[in-house]
């Protein structure tokens, strides 16, 4: 099938990119062929401590299974993010921060958030924090979130980041798996005019496990609960410290940072980063994909809770020495044209989003966009999911005037940046395609028995050598990282995503072919939310499959069975929506509940999810093969009350 919908590179971009038609071709090969020399080469853009000389040294066999890159080579994150810029940009902005109300933002320049961070660092080496501790942080979009982030780089502490909308018990089990000494939190955070009980949460996950210390940032000065010789007040604690902390030298494969985030099966897994492979990465993509200049702003929407925010927000754009914007608020408060008048607030040149967030705004019509004048945008980008053509063209005609190339970046929590993507000055682009893989990505599409798959074809998209950004292990579960992501199809990388590729050689993700689910842009692993519901006295048994939805991408069905003698009613069905979301937080909270007296199990008692699937997509024409049902009326059943979805 041949794409006739081509936007050519435009000349300006060609003339005067970063990186040309010719210049990406020529990495690809020099990165293929010789990958210690171009990987040691791209790494300078790092300030080492010590550099390195061992560049890459991996192997994803069984036997011998083991990822390091620049192993030998020391440096620290906020050094590179901080430090070094302080003489060539120290008063240029670093942060622009704007609020969830237009009336509030503020800026900070790269001299005071080293202060700050460096403050914030000595407050928790006083609180008893050490290298290789671990540290939780749950905070709204305020600078702060950045500073804990880059405080604890400073002493070698690891982060890991909860999203502020979790729930107490989702904060709970990350806090558990991961044995954190201290929590960072704010009084409270503030979105799209709704106030989020950060405070009130850590204390109600604290009930279930223990920390030595919450560190509470203010934010909004909403009267909280302190306990004694637990809670610590940032703003008063850190009158007490020195404003300079030296940096804890750190080995490149260092732990940088956890993030949890949800697989097929089984709770959340804790994806860890390393120092040197995971700061080079978001740093050298930050640059390459988004053609970035100095003195740019760079506005990425995600919340530092998940690895877009990380990578982009922070870690890339500061280690870079660009103006990074941190949004608290959301994209419809206090109207739908709030992204447009912060792009024009602050003169933001590329912008960053989801296109769940595009979609939702692409129904307001073009009124509020229209309103602004959007002058200084140059790149726009998406990351999330599969963005659909209509939307990318909106995007491109309404939000960019036409003007404004778009990278559609595909990567995940797993891979620390973007692997697959346009780079504006030299990839065409093709609307709903991520193009093509970065330097150094290999790629491959295999079938479901590991054969691989030449020219055009779909199949299940493997990565077949490392990139220095990879995660390392998952936290305290080092056969899991290896039996998830590389025994499917021995010596590769499994992404869990299906993909087509044309015969241009472009590759289009077509989502998900595990048992997550992506809603808005978020992981959710169907298994997560099936344990959440069944957690509820009333429930005997729940499966759970994703259904295409307009917004979010895909939306939540759940299928669930009752115990003897519950009657199903509305109330019922709100009330366990109400408890998913307390179980594991709003995002999670099911769109669709469909009452099934019994759920279509093999003869051996397996849910045969692929019939759930089709019911949910009400594609019922289609169910395929039940002859291996243990009772087919149940699907009949399933078929006839199905839920309006
Ligand atoms: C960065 C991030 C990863 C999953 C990934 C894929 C989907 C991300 C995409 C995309 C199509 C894109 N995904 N970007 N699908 N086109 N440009 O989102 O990380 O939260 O771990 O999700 O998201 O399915 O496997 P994460």
């Amino acid at each position: 099938m041949s794409d006739p919908e081509l936007y050519p590179v435009p000349s300006e971009w060609a003339q005067r990119a970063r990186m040309t038609k010719a210049g990406y071709e020529a990495a690809r090969v020099a990165a293929h062929e010789r990958p210690d020399a171009f990987w040691s080469e791209q790494a300078r853009r790092l300030d080492w401590f010590s550099p390195p000389t061992d560049i890459k040294d991996v192997s994803f066999d069984k036997a011998d299974f083991h990822i390091r890159w620049f192993a030998n080579g020391e440096l620290n994150v906020a050094w590179n993010c901080l430090d070094r810029h302080l003489e060539t940009r120290g008063d240029e902005t670093a942060i622009i921060w704007e609020g969830d109300e237009p009336t509030q933002s503020g800026k900070l320049t790269y001299r005071e958030l080293h202060a700050e961070v460096c403050r914030m660092a000595n407050v928790l080496k006083g609180l008893g924090v050490a290298k290789g501790d671990r540290v939780t942080i749950y905070l709204p979009m305020i600078p702060a979130a950045a500073v804990a982030m880059l405080a604890c780089a400073r002493i070698g502490a690891i982060h890991s980041v909860v999203f502020g909308g979790f729930s107490p018990d989702s904060l709970a089990g990350r806090i558990e798996d991961c044995g954190s000494k201290v929590v960072i939190t704010a009084d409270e955070g503030l979105r799209g005019g709704k106030r989020v009980p950060l405070k009130a949460n850590v204390d109600a996950a604290l009930e279930k496990v223990s920390v030595d210390k919450v560190l509470i940032v203010s934010h909004t000065n909403a009267h909280i609960p302190i306990v004694e010789g637990r809670d610590v007040r940032y703003g008063e604690a850190k009158h007490g410290v020195d404003d300079d902390c030296p940096c804890e030298p750190m080995n490149a494969e260092d732990p940088l940072f956890i993030l949890y985030t949800s697989g097929s099966t089984g709770k959340p897994k804790g994806v860890l980063h390393t120092t040197g492979g995971y700061l080079f990465w978001a740093a050298w993509t930050h640059e390459l994909v988004f053609d970035y200049r100095p003195g740019e702003v760079f506005w990425c929407t995600a919340d530092v809770g998940w690895v877009t925010g990380h990578s982009y927000c922070v870690y890339g754009p500061l280690a870079n020495g660009a103006t990074t914007l941190m949004f608290e608020g959301v994209p419809n408060y206090p109207d739908s044209s709030r992204f447009w008048q912060v792009v024009d607030k602050h003169r933001v040149e590329i912008f960053y989003t989801a296109p769940t967030a595009l979609r939702a705004l692409m129904r307001e019509g073009d009124g509020p966009v229209k309103a602004t004048s959007r002058e200084s945008l140059r790149l726009l980008g998406t990351v999330g999911e599969p963005i659909n053509p209509e939307a990318w063209r909106w995007y491109h005609e309404v939000v960019g005037e036409g003007r404004c190339p778009i990278v559609d970046t595909w990567w995940q929590t797993e891979t620390g940046g973007v692997l697959v993507s346009p780079l504006p000055g030299a990839t065409d682009l093709k609307p709903g395609s991520a193009t093509k893989p970065l330097p150094g990505v290999e790629l491959e599409l295999v079938d479901a028995d590991g054969t691989v798959l030449e020219g055009a074809a779909s199949g299940n998209l493997v990565i077949t050598d490392s990139w220095p950004g990879q995660m390392r292990t998952v936290w305290g579960d080092h056969q899991r990282f290896f039996d998830t992501y590389f025994s499917a199809y021995p010596g590769k990388y499994f992404t869990g995503d299906g993909c087509r590729r044309d015969e241009d050689g472009y590759y289009w993700i077509t989502g998900r072919v595990d048992d997550v689910i992506n809603v808005s842009g978020h992981r959710m692993g169907t298994a997560e939310v099936e344990s959440a519901l069944v957690l509820h006295d009333v429930v005997a048994e729940a499966a759970v499959v994703g259904f295409p939805h307009d917004i979010k991408g895909q939306g939540i069905y759940a299928y669930v069975t009752l115990n003897v003698g519950i009657e199903p009613s509305e109330e019922l069905r709100r009330d366990l929506v109400a408890h998913v979301r307390k179980e594991i937080g709003p995002i999670a909270a099911p769109d669709v509940i469909q009452w099934a007296p019994g759920l279509p199990k093999t003869r051996s008692g397996k849910i045969m999810r692929r019939i759930l699937r089709k019911i949910a997509e009400n594609d019922v024409g289609a169910l395929g093969d039940t002859s291996t049902l243990a009772d087919p009326a149940v699907v009949d059943d399933l078929v006839r009350n199905r839920a309006g979805a």
